[in-house]
């Protein structure tokens, strides 16, 4: 086991607005409550735990098919395995219960007034207007995980900056999530999800209470968002639509549970997972065809003609809300893309809380992801809003779009891509 030394000390920090919840600048200021108040922190001796041992279980989620097995049993049976593994269970509690919450608040929506903007004229730290669910699913997930007592720090979409958890509920975990991502398919009532990433704290923070400033120490406990995917321990999406499924890998292959609403209760529907080797179907914004660079142009020639390594033309798939993209991708095999092109030069989208924990889980299930240079799991992010380029699907389609795409490489080099603007 690891020991770090970390310097005890307690500097004030600044209390910012949020720019994500607070009211219009003309109207009075946002409550305490609804600030970006970052934590007064202090620093300890801290043991970092050793990654969990990868969890043996997979026997027992084949046997039990034969009878439904809930969420909730097959954690206790994690737990039982896994001595050490007793805190991650309460976590995933923590987000199955948020799960079937935003579930819940997405299937009613139309009815309970729960669609549209959250306030006009509002922007997140992205520049989009937040819809009414993306701030309540924000909410709903945050505190699911602030009172599981697991938690250490946690980053959103939603947020400008990662926050950390008050002493009382201060754990050893480090989540971070997109709450409703493609919520602009949400009025129309086609499927959105929440994704979820879980990583060790690498460095030890003690909060205690709403201060006022920041220093390069603390920006280091913060950091702990800042890891590569590589050392993500467990990840999962949620998807919302004909039915709520949440789709989840603790490190031992990929298991799908559906939330079966009579009984309130996740029940396993697909143990280990497996993506097929090659598939017949891309899934990219076709619309952007114009703006790629011709390693993209050409692959994607190449399954509109037939002319690729299976010899077959590809059916063309988008819903454009990207668990619903990757789910697909997952089950039916295939390739999903959202390259760099001449507007977003960095891709659309974002490395931390999507690319990473939609990589993780497509490995888990013998797929593959890249940005058409380097695998994305190996990339460590600068911010936590930073962009990538994804590609990811069945091997043997992203091995193909790798051999063509780095053939055209140089071609992305005179993009001329601005770091800066991926950040
Ligand atoms: P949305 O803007 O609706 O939130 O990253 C967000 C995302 O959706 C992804 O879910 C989706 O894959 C992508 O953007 C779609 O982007 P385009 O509309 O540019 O295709």
């Amino acid at each position: 086991m690891q020991v770090n030394f970390i310097l005890v000390h307690k500097p004030w920090i600044l209390c910012k607005p949020t720019t994500s919840l607070q009211k219009p600048l003309k109207s009075k200021p946002p409550p305490k409550y609804l600030r970006r108040c970052l934590p007064r922190v202090s620093y300890r001796m801290v043991t970092v735990q050793p990654t969990p041992n990868k969890i043996p279980v997979a026997d027992y989620l084949q046997k039990s098919q034969e009878t439904p097995t809930s969420l909730t049993r097959y954690l206790l049976e994690v737990a039982r395995q896994n001595k050490d593994m007793g805190d991650m269970v309460g976590l995933i509690n923590g987000i199955q219960f948020a799960c079937k919450k935003i579930a819940s608040l997405v299937g009613k929506a139309g009815v309970t007034d729960l669609m549209g903007l959250y306030q006009q004229g509002v922007f997140n730290v992205h520049g989009e207007e937040q819809k009414k669910l993306d701030v309540l699913s924000n909410e709903v997930l945050k505190n699911a995980l602030k009172y599981s007592g697991k938690m250490a720090v946690i980053a959103s979409e939603e947020e400008d900056v990662p926050i950390m958890i008050e002493e009382s509920y201060t754990g050893n975990y480090v989540v971070v999530f997109d709450p409703l991502d493609g919520s602009s398919n949400l009025d129309a009532g086609l499927p959105t999800g929440t994704i979820f990433g879980v990583f060790q704290q690498q460095f030890s923070c003690l909060v205690h209470d709403y201060e006022e400033s920041i220093n390069s120490m603390e920006l280091a406990c913060l950091q702990n968002t800042l890891q590569p995917g590589r050392r993500l321990i467990a990840a999962g999406y949620c998807i919302y639509s004909s039915s709520t499924m949440l789709v989840l890998s603790l490190g031992n292959g990929l298991h799908c549970f559906t939330l079966d609403t009579e009984v309130g209760e996740f029940v396993l529907t697909r143990a280990n997972i497996q993506i097929p080797q090659r598939g017949n179907i891309y899934s990219f914004n076709d619309s952007n065809f114009y703006q790629w660079d011709k390693g993209v142009q050409d692959y994607i020639e190449r399954l509109r003609k037939g002319t690729n390594q299976s010899r077959s033309r590809y059916s063309a798939r988008y819903v454009g809300s990207l668990v619903a993209d990757v789910h697909r991708t997952i089950l039916y095999g295939g390739i999903f893309g959202y390259p760099a092109d001449k507007k977003n030069t960095c891709g659309k989208l974002r490395l931390v809380y999507e690319c990473a924990p939609m990589a993780y889980l497509v490995e888990q299930a013998g797929g593959k992801a890249t940005t058409g240079m380097e695998n994305i799991l190996d990339l460590t992010p600068k911010s936590i809003h930073e962009r990538q380029p994804l590609i990811l699907g069945s091997p043997e389609d992203v091995e193909e779009f790798l051999q063509v795409y780095g053939m055209s490489r140089v071609d992305r080099e005179t993009m001329q891509v601005d770091n800066l603007s991926c950040l």
